[in-house]
């Protein structure tokens, strides 16, 4: 078998002293950490399309990437995708990966061209699976980039791009499926508008919901078990996404009776994007018990699209394992790194040291959130910057045992307001402090 990563061997664990760009520092995947290993709460994901078709190209310039299999075409470079794919996770120590039905086969000349291609890598695929042990964490469909979609999917005006896009759906239903997947992803594609001025927002935001309803059903007929996830994101493609952010999905969700079959799936560039951290988009998620699966990557602050970059905050890394610890832990779903190396990162190894410093990134910081967790230091804050919800009239609130005209009456005999610090600064420096000192 051709080796397409020659010269990377095995990642290995060295520790945070080691300078070696190829090895990990903190990602020790069978230290245990709250009970259980490293790999099991992070669960980390490769993600096909950046990772094996991602070509460098963007709207000034062309692909820079260079790969051994970028002189294939068709199905024989779906084929030395599928193998180079697998010798990275392998080499990486990477458990799971995700995908879109366009990434792993080529398009063909007519729809059944399509499917047929898609049996065929799926075929690879699971042989390679079964050889290495890796499985499937998500599939989906890419429904957003032939020009058949340029006026969305389900939100199409157009009844037979609806059509065509079930067809597809179906089709990366039955193939996750196959592959044991453990979810499904919805991210909305062109699902958005460009101007208020020829959309009719009512009809399609129904139809987006008749189009989930009837995917969750056909899956849920083929025995497809597992987790149904809506990736939210506020622009991009399209000037408004309707998936916006965490809060509007869960709104949609509530509206359309299909709060109890699709939970999210939180990508931190997207959180950024919709002018919130990463941080928020997981905690509105996890307490409205939806927090479902992560896309691991980062935006760049003074860019206004996304750049899908390799996650090197250690601080979001650190406050998103604080959520994900909170939420009882990621499973079904995982992190999957929705990154990609930079364009001027052209070699193969630039791959293997993107993904080490996103994972050591998060391993890093699933260790500085474990003792924030275990301590308690912002939780105790927190619980005591609330007590006054624990007695009396805040008690009474609480118990819903109150009313209008009681408040009143207790105000007046109580309207000396003391209030006291928030002490931002202080829990700032603690979390610092925590990061500067975990091991
Ligand atoms: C696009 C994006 C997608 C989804 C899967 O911004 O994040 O790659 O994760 O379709
Ligand atoms: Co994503």
């Amino acid at each position: 078998m051709k080796e397409y990563f020659e010269g990377v061997d095995k990642i290995q664990f060295e520790g945070p002293k080691s300078t070696n760009p190829l090895a990990f520092k903190y990602y020790d995947p069978e230290r245990v950490v709250a009970g259980k290993p490293m790999k099991e709460h992070l669960r980390f994901a490769m993600s096909y399309w950046h990772t094996m078709t991602g070509a460098g190209t963007d709207p000034f310039g062309n692909a820079t990437m260079e790969r051994d299999y970028n002189e294939l075409d068709g199905m024989d470079l779906a084929e030395a995708r599928v193998n180079a794919a697998f010798e990275l996770m392998e080499k990486l120590g990477m458990e799971y990966f995700c995908f879109h039905d366009l990434d792993i086969a080529p398009e063909g000349n007519s729809l059944q061209e399509k499917l047929d291609n898609l049996d065929k890598v799926v075929e690879l695929i699971e042989a390679k699976m079964k050889e290495t042990g890796i499985k499937c964490l998500w599939g989906t469909t890419n429904a957003f980039s032939h020009p058949r979609f340029m006026h969305g999917a389900s939100t199409s005006p157009n009844a037979d791009v609806f059509a065509f896009a079930a067809a597809q759906v179906k089709k990366a239903l039955e193939i996750t499926n196959r592959l044991n997947g453990e979810n499904y992803v919805f991210w909305g594609g062109r699902e958005g508008y460009e101007t208020l001025l020829n959309t009719d927002v009512a009809l399609e935001n129904d139809n987006l919901a008749r189009f989930l309803k009837m995917a969750k059903d056909y899956a849920r007929k083929i025995g497809f078990e597992g987790q149904f996830l809506i990736e939210p994101k506020p622009k991009e493609p399209t000037k408004h996404q309707y998936d916006f952010d965490a809060m509007t999905v869960l709104g949609f969700l509530r509206k359309y009776d299909l709060i109890d079959d699709f939970k999210l799936n939180i990508e931190a560039n997207h959180a950024t994007l919709a002018g919130h951290t990463f941080q928020h988009e997981l905690l509105i998620s996890r307490i409205n018990g939806a927090l479902g699966s992560i896309d691991a990557n980062q935006g760049d602050m003074l860019l206004g699209w996304d750049t899908d970059q390799f996650p090197t905050n250690i601080y979001d890394a650190t406050m998103c394992m604080y959520e994900v610890i909170k939420n009882g832990g990621i499973a079904p779903g995982g992190l999957n790194f929705d990154a990609k190396v930079r364009r001027g990162s052209f070699q193969y190894d630039d791959l293997f040291i993107s993904y080490i410093v996103g994972m050591d990134t998060f391993a890093k910081g699933l260790l500085v959130a474990d003792k924030l967790h275990s301590d308690g230091v912002l939780e105790d804050f927190v619980a005591k910057r609330y007590s006054s919800y624990t007695e009396g009239i805040g008690k009474k609130i609480v118990d819903g045992a109150t009313d209008f005209e009681e408040l009143a009456s207790y105000a007046v005999d109580h309207d000396k307001i003391q209030n006291t610090s928030g002490r931002q600064e202080m829990l700032e420096d603690i979390v610092n402090r925590y990061i500067y000192s975990a091991e």
